[in-house]
């Protein structure tokens, strides 16, 4: 297929691709010539291997971005959340050789062990004459994002132009696609929810109105003021938007506000119901390039609380004891579909047990109703989703466990009224000297803040099965 944003900008060239809160636009034909000539400056400094990009959401990460598919380049995107030494250990199991990274990271991604330069320093080198990409690769990796799959450490998702192709245009089946529509990005181009939406901008030839991160008062008045149509939201944000609205109502042009990451609390959905918020609730994660399941609006009130149907192309299974459950028979939730990635960046075994006959098994579970509508009850095992942010247990056990001391933890996930779900931490340590404040500094330098256990109890043992393994679920109990 023709390079998309090649394409796009000579189908649509005068048509806004990129609205900033400061007023400032980007035309798709901008758009295109500034990729193209931040690729011939990067390539310069790239000769090969992965490019990781570390920042907020800004024109400039757009750009380098796009850059990155000229030059045929995978991208790896960082959570700007992260410590020093989370970064270096995602570069390094993604082998990035080379982090571009906005200007105001540059200063901690430095001691990176990559090469490292900032959007600004590409911006000064005098463009090569090298060849750029006038065709895409479909089958080819586009993007790299982390998350923690069903098991063990972070794993690189590896998401190919096709994948994205598809979830995009699987999309539009199911939300239509109006000459007025202007999605607003507010949550992180650095997790799947933001990036998918560049590719519907771009695929569908529709302006997205960027926001550098989530603040309520901009992301109101922009829907608002700035004819917003649709926007990407995770439970906390909704909540906090819904807040902000009070007994206020939006234009009726906004027409769509997409819910995933995490579940849906129903007094959530029941207040959005209340103040006639277009909700559309979904279910997907970083393997499935964004959503999968979406409860398409018509069903949106009857169907209240239900993450919806699979989208076109796409298949769910529901799978009990290696066979498909029965109608309402919780079990194992499993996809397929043109949108779900290839594996996990060189994780062979990781890959084995999550893929099998071209499904995923996604580790949550779920059942569907009669009507075939997926309600999602319970996520992967172990997983902790603080908003929007996936916890994994045993990364912060690791780093206590390596804590001077500290002889047995366990991490556990704790309701929390402003995140959802927030990490407390249970351990064993071998004497009474060592503090909580000691063990959560030692926490901070190494985790990021929304990782960092939110409360710390010190035990005489902790809940192990016969095998000695940890049992999680009875830490509570502690
Ligand atoms: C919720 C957000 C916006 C909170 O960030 P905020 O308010 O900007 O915080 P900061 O100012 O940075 O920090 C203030 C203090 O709060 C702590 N903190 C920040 N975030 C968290 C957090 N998540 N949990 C706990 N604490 C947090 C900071 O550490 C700081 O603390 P102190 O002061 O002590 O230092 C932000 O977290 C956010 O953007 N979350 C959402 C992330 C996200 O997008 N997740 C989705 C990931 N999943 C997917 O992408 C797959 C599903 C999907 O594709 C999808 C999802 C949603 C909608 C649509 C789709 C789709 O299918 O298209
Ligand atoms: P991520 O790992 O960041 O890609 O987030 C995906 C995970 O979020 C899924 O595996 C689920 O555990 C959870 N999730 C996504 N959508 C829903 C939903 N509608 N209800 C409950 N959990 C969800
Ligand atoms: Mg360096
Ligand atoms: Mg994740
Ligand atoms: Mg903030």
């Amino acid at each position: 297929m023709e390079h998309w944003l090649t394409m796009r900008a000579n189908l649509s060239p005068g048509s806004t691709a990129i609205e900033l809160d400061n007023g400032d636009t980007y035309t798709f034909l901008q758009l295109k010539q500034k990729a193209e000539r931040f690729a011939l400056q990067l390539s310069n400094v790239h000769q090969q291997g992965h490019l990781a990009i570390l920042s907020d959401n800004t024109a400039d990460m757009i750009i380098a971005f796009w850059a990155c598919t000229y030059l045929k380049v995978p991208t790896v995107f960082l959570n700007t959340r992260l410590t020093l030494t989370e970064w270096q250990q995602q570069c390094d199991d993604a082998d990035v050789q080379l982090l571009l990274c906005a200007d105001g990271y540059i200063v901690g991604a430095e001691h990176l062990q990559q090469s490292v330069y900032s959007f600004s320093h590409i911006h000064t080198l005098t463009p090569t004459d090298k060849a750029l990409a006038s065709m895409i690769d479909m089958d080819s990796v586009c993007s790299m994002m982390f998350t923690s799959g069903t098991t063990g450490r972070a794993k690189a998702v590896m998401q190919s132009f096709q994948n994205h192709w598809s979830s995009a245009v699987a999309s539009a089946l199911n939300l239509g696609l109006m000459p007025t529509d202007k999605w607003l990005i507010c949550l992180p181009l650095f997790h799947i929810s933001g990036l998918s939406t560049l590719f519907k901008s771009v695929i569908y030839g529709m302006p997205v109105y960027l926001m550098e991160r989530f603040e309520e008062d901009k992301v109101h008045h922009a829907i608002m003021e700035k004819q917003v149509t649709i926007i990407s939201v995770v439970a906390v944000t909704c909540e906090r938007l819904l807040q902000r609205l009070g007994e206020a109502n939006y234009p009726t042009s906004f027409r769509c506000m997409l819910l995933g990451g995490g579940p849906a609390p129903k007094s959530l959905l029941e207040k959005a119901k209340q103040r006639h918020v277009p909700i559309v609730q979904s279910y997907g994660m970083t393997e499935t390039s964004s959503q999968i399941i979406t409860l398409n609006a018509a069903d949106a009130l009857r169907k209240l609380g239900s993450a919806g149907k699979p989208l076109f192309t796409s298949s769910l299974q529901i799978i009990k004891d290696n066979r498909e459950a029965l109608s309402n028979e919780v079990g194992e939730i499993v996809v397929k579909g043109p949108m779900v990635t290839n594996g996990y960046y060189q994780r062979v075994e990781a890959n084995q047990k999550a893929f099998r006959d071209g499904w995923l098994y996604t580790g949550d579970l779920g059942y569907l109703d009669e009507e075939g509508f997926l309600f999602v009850v319970d996520r992967r095992s172990d997983l902790i989703i603080s908003g929007g942010e996936n916890i994994y247990p045993a990364e912060i056990e690791d780093v206590l466990l390596s804590c001077d001391g500290v002889l047995e933890a366990g991490v556990t996930g704790m309701k929390d009224e402003k995140w959802g779900q927030v990490p407390v931490a249970f351990v064993v340590c071998d004497s009474e000297q060592i503090t909580s404040e000691h063990i959560l500094a030692y926490c901070q330098e190494r985790l990021a803040a929304f990782k960092v256990p939110k409360r710390l109890m010190f035990c005489s043992q902790l809940p192990r099965n016969a095998t000695g393994k940890l049992q999680r679920y009875k830490l509570k109990e502690c």
